[in-house]
């Protein structure tokens, strides 16, 4: 039961010294120079931590081409080879789990209580389950073939753990990477970088290139095989666009507005904590967050009791503080979305938690608004904020019309202690994922993606790796009946 006081940083700070405050591109094995910087902030507290370099043109070049030039001897390896360099690197980020959960706190605003039991350990998990698909892809896969060289986008949410869905499958099936974090949190990536020296990955494996959506447009606009995205929904359609034609692979994660469902024989109590993880997890900025409470009519005084109650019980403090359990919004200008969203509504009512906000940094109250109608726009626009909105509902029909009635389909929770009820309502909610008397459970052996205009793709499990493969029809090695 670590986690660091917020002196207990030094660790962090000392890596980031030791590279003198400035990082350049990670490519072909060694970081380059700096070149033209930005700052990547705290946002608990506005310091700046780094300065990092904003790609140019050249810099995507350069690590496309290390790529290119890596991945016929990466594949040659062999899912053996391969395995045992990925579990080397699960091993090391194991090993340097304080190290990586501290950094990303810092960087992201996240509490460390969730960066320590969740982010790293997940992202360990993954390299972990990956060197092991890597290990059977020769005699469970024989007729599959790597895509080649890989262009990964991820968002700031979930800096590490981003990294490691994209990463871990695409190096397990012999695939080289240009990997481009979000400009908000670009470190544990940086870090990781490091970390894949220590591991004996071969340079040009795995090539980081920094900075913001220019950076993003010129790794689309390379000559990579995939492009896999993790981001909003706007710039997921950019990307379709982008790439329509150009015969790269593709695969798209992008927003939701997931439902939350209480049915009135649920167990109050476990669906009030349940939601405590749905939407103030990460302060709501979760792609699958339960943002949208719908609740069986004849609880729902009782339930919004309880609920209000839990909320003012909620801490929301510095993310270095592992008794928190809400930490930063990740930047000035997510903070302003989320604002302005919210204060553009005058309908509803509102309970804001009791706790009070720190002073400086970007922070925002937990709150939940009921009594919208179900064309507002907080009931259809992903806020990615700590904010819950509640409506009610009569029956179980009823509720799988509210549920699917937006444009997105990432995830959906529905709590009842009816199991007849959970397997007749799950199929028919229009998500990729259903989670029942749970919610925001992840592994790294479970399929994980959207329908609708949350995107298209899996990530985790064979199916997420077999999107890093195509089949092996060449000429001379034709492939194998299915038996
Ligand atoms: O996302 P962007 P933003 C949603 C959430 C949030 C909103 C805006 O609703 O409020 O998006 O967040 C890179 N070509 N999600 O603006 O812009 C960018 O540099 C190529 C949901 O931060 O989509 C970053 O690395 N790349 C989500 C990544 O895309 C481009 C997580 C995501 O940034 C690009 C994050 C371009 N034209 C936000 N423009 C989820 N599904 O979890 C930007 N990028």
């Amino acid at each position: 039961d670590w986690g660091p006081a917020p002196e207990g940083t030094g660790e962090a700070r000392a890596w980031i010294a030791a590279h003198g405050g400035r990082f350049g591109c990670f490519v072909d094995g060694a970081f380059r120079k700096p070149g033209e910087t930005f700052a990547s902030t705290n946002p608990a507290t506005g310091e700046v931590l780094a300065h990092v370099t904003q790609a140019t043109q050249g810099d995507v070049d350069r690590a496309v081409r290390a790529a290119r030039r890596a991945q016929p001897g990466w594949a040659a390896l062999g899912g053996h080879g391969r395995a045992r360099i990925l579990y080397a690197l699960a091993r090391l980020l194991q090993k340097q789990s304080r190290l990586f959960a501290t950094l990303e706190s810092l960087d992201n605003g996240k509490p460390i209580r969730e960066s320590r039991d969740i982010d790293v350990p997940l992202a360990v998990r993954h390299f972990y389950h990956h060197a092991g698909l890597a290990e059977l892809m020769e005699t469970e896969m024989p007729d599959r073939v790597p895509l080649g060289v890989c262009g990964q986008i991820i968002p700031w949410n979930f800096p590490l753990l981003m990294l490691a869905w994209k990463v871990a499958p695409a190096l397990a099936a012999g695939n080289t990477v240009v990997l481009k974090p979000a400009e908000q949190t670009p470190l544990t990536a940086l870090l990781f970088a490091d970390l894949s020296r220590q591991a004996g990955l071969p340079k040009g494996v795995l090539n980081i290139v920094t900075g913001d959506g220019a950076v993003g447009e010129r790794v689309v606009a390379a000559d990579v095989d995939k492009i896999a995205f993790t981001g909003s929904t706007a710039v997921g359609r950019r990307i379709r666009e982008a790439t329509a034609g150009t015969g790269k692979a593709l695969t798209l994660e992008l927003g939701g507005k997931s439902p939350y469902i209480v049915f009135d024989d649920a167990d109050l109590d476990s669906a009030v904590e349940g939601l405590v993880d749905a939407i103030w997890f990460n302060q709501g900025q979760v792609c699958c967050a339960g943002s949208r409470l719908l609740v069986q009519e004849g609880i729902a005084e009782i339930f919004y009791r309880k609920l209000r109650a839990r909320m003012d019980k909620l801490r929301i403090g510095d993310p270095l503080d592992k008794a928190i359990d809400v930490g930063a919004i990740v930047s000035a200008e997510q903070l302003a979305t989320i604002t302005r969203l919210v204060e553009a509504n005058t309908e509803g009512q509102r309970h804001v938690a009791a706790c009070p906000l720190p002073v400086g940094g970007y922070f925002y109250p937990p709150t939940l608004i009921t009594g919208l109608s179900p064309a507002n726009p907080l009931m259809q626009e992903e806020i990615f904020g700590p904010v819950l909105v509640g409506t009610t509902f009569r029956t179980p029909a009823e509720a799988v019309e509210l549920a699917n009635n937006t444009r997105y389909g990432l995830a959906a929770t529905l709590w009842t202690e009816n199991v007849n009820l959970a397997l007749d309502v799950a199929p028919k909610l229009a998500a990729g994922v259903v989670w029942v008397n749970a919610t925001n459970l992840f592994d790294a052996a479970a399929p994980f993606g959207g329908v609708r205009e949350s995107g298209f793709g899996r990530e985790g499990g064979w199916e997420g790796l077999m999107a890093y493969t195509r089949p092996a029809a060449e000429p001379g090695r034709p492939l194998k009946p299915v038996l």
